[in-house]
C-alpha cells in the first residue's frame, strides 16, 4: 500500500513494511557506516543485526549501556552482562549493544546528532534485512503542568509553533516532514504503565527544540532575550496545544521513522515541571530512579511483546 505522506516538492511515500526512501543506495558497491565503525564489505550485517526486532535509542551513553544490562536481565537472556561489547567502540560518537532481540544505542544531545545515527542506523536495519522492527526514544525532558518523574508517552512530537512537523533544509530548501508517532504502540505503553508500580504516566504532545535554554524558554542560560511573564505565556500555549514536555530529538525520530515506514514510540521521563523552574534540582539519586521509567516501561512492553509475561 502507497500511501502520499505530504504534499512536498519531492513526494515521499510510506510503504506497509519498512524501507530506505534513497534509490541511491542500491547501485552502492559498498556502503560505510561511518559514524558506527560499520561497513556492508567489512562485516556481516545480516548475520550480526538480522535478528532484531526492537531498537531502543537515548541520549547517554552510560544509560543506554545500563539499559542493555536491564533488558539482559529482564530477557533472562543466558551469560553476563557485566560488561556487555560495544559495538561501536572504534568511535566514540556513538554507543551500541546488542542484546538478543534488542539494540541499545546512544544518539548524543539534538536534532544534528540523532539525525546522523537515524540515518546510518535505518540503513543498518536495511542492510540486515531486519523485519517488524519497532524503535523506541527513552529520554528526559522538562515537563509542562506535570509532577517531576512523570512518564510522557508521546501522542506526537510537535516544533517550537506546536505543529507536527520537521523542517529540514534541503539543497538550501525548507522540507517538511510529518512527525506522527504510532498511536497502537503508544497506547499498549499506556496500558503497561498501569501494570506497573511507581510509573506515572500520560499520553502527550511533546514539543523538540534546537535548545535546552532560551529555545526552551529557560531564564537562566547564558543569554535571555524575554521575561518571567513571556515565558509563562509561551509555556502556557504550549500547555493549551496539549504539550505535555519539552525536550531536543522527537520530531526528527518522528520524521524519519515515519518517511521509512518504521513504527516509532517516544517514551520520556520528566525531571522538573517547567511552571516551577529552569534548573534541575532534584538529587542525583532521584534523578536516576526517574531515569529508569522509561527503560522499566519499554522492557515491560518488549516482555510483553515476546510473550515473557
Ligand atoms: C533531553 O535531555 C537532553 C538535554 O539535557 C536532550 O538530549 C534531550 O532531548
Ligand atoms: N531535557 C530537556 O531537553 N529539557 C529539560 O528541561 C530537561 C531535559
Amino acid at each position: 500500500i502507497l500511501l502520499n505522506c505530504l504534499g512536498n516538492d519531492r513526494k515521499e511515500y510510506m510503504e506497509e513494511t519498512f524501507h530506505v526512501n534513497n534509490p541511491n543506495l542500491d547501485g552502492m558497491e559498498e556502503d560505510i557506516l561511518y559514524h558506527f565503525s560499520l561497513g556492508t564489505k567489512t562485516h556481516n550485517l545480516p548475520e550480526m543485526f538480522g535478528d532484531i526486532k526492537f531498537v531502543c535509542v537515548g541520549g547517554s551513553a552510560k544509560r543506554m549501556k545500563a539499559f542493555a544490562q536491564f533488558i539482559h536481565t529482564e530477557l533472562n537472556l543466558p551469560g553476563s552482562n557485566d560488561e556487555p561489547k560495544d559495538i561501536c567502540e572504534a568511535t566514540d560518537r556513538y554507543c551500541m549493544y546488542k542484546v538478543g532481540p534488542v539494540l541499545s544505542m546512544s544518539h548524543g544531545m539534538g536534532v544534528p546528532s540523532i539525525s546522523i545515527m537515524l540515518h546510518e542506523l535505518i540503513k543498518l536495519l536495511h542492510h540486515a534485512h531486519c523485519r517488524d522492527v519497532v524503535l523506541f526514544r527513552l529520554g528526559t525532558s522538562g515537563g509542562v503542568g506535570l509532577a517531576p518523574g512523570t512518564v510522557v508517552v508521546s501522542e506526537k512530537a510537535l516544533d517550537y509553533n506546536f505543529l507536527p512537523q520537521f523542517e529540514q533544509v534541503v539543497l538550501g530548501k525548507v522540507i517538511m516532514r510529518s512527525t506522527e508517532l504510532d498511536a497502537g504502540v503508544s497506547r499498549e505503553l499506556l496500558q503497561c504503565s498501569k501494570e506497573l508500580p511507581n510509573l506515572p504516566a500520560v499520553i502527550g504532545n511533546t514539543m523538540c527544540t534546537n535548545d535546552f535554554y532560551e529555545g526552551q524558554g529557560r531564564l537562566d542560560g547564558a543569554l535571555c532575550s524575554f521575561s518571567h511573564a513571556e515565558k509563562l505565556e509561551y509555556l502556557q500555549r504550549a500547555y493549551e496545544a496539549g504539550v505535555r514536555n519539552i525536550e531536543m530529538e522527537s520530531t526528527v525520530f518522528a520524521a524519519m521513522c515515519r518517511v521509512c515506514g518504521l513504527k516509532a514510540a517516544v517514551v520520556c521521563v520528566t525531571l522538573l515541571n517547567r511552571f516551577d523552574g529552569d534548573q534541575i534540582t532534584s538529587p542525583e539519586d532521584v534523578l536516576v530512579e526517574y531515569q529508569q521509567r522509561p527503560q522499566v516501561l519499554v522492557a515491560h512492553y518488549i516482555k510483553k511483546r515476546l510473550a515473557l509475561i
